[in-house]
């Protein structure tokens, strides 16, 4: 079993495209195995995009994810399910929302913004090893239900929320 980190961007949020979306994805159909919506910080879109970190569009990539230029949360995802990632990546599209197949995500809900923005709503992982890093660095395994990765026990001590 393979698993593979979605993120629904926030252009895809700002423009109702969720349901679409998802329609979509189920033509693979691979399982959910983690699903949340989360309000981006600057780490963890640095993080995310870290090897990106010395192209000049970074910075704005980094904003656009923060959701800077449209609301600021996505939703993420974990699909899993025989070669995930690869089912993924065809239904998304090339990185490029002007050369990706224009019945792909990508090809039909993205667009180049004047200031050279790849605005291409939807992320998925490229390979097992992103797969691993980029599902580690969104999800905690009690998020995610499915063997995943290896896990510990751990005591934590956290402030943490809770309902008043
Ligand atoms: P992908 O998202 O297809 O895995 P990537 O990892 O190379 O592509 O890049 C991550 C994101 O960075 C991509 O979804 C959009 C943005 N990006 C990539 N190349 C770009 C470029 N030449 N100009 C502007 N944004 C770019
Ligand atoms: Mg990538």
């Amino acid at each position: 079993m393979e698993m593979t980190l979605v993120i629904i961007k926030p252009d895809g949020l700002k423009k109702s495209l969720t349901g679409n979306i998802l329609t979509r994805l189920s033509e693979t159909k691979l399982e959910i195995v983690g699903a949340k919506v989360v309000r981006v910080s600057k780490e963890l879109a640095s993080e995310h995009y870290r090897a990106l970190k010395d192209k000049p569009f970074f910075a704005d990539l980094v904003k656009y994810i923060m959701g800077e230029y449209h609301t600021k949360r996505v939703f993420a995802l974990v699909y899993a399910g025989k070669d995930a990632i690869k089912k993924v990546r065809e239904i998304c599209g090339a990185t490029n929302p002007e050369e990706a197949d224009s019945v792909s995500i990508r090809g039909a809900y993205g667009r180049i913004t004047t200031k050279g923005v790849y605005e291409n709503v939807i992320h998925a992982s490229a390979n097992t090893e992103d797969a691993e890093r980029e599902i580690k660095l969104w999800f905690s395994p009690e998020e995610i239900v499915a063997e995943a990765y290896p896990a510990v026990e751990a005591e934590e001590k956290v402030r943490r929320q809770k309902w008043a």
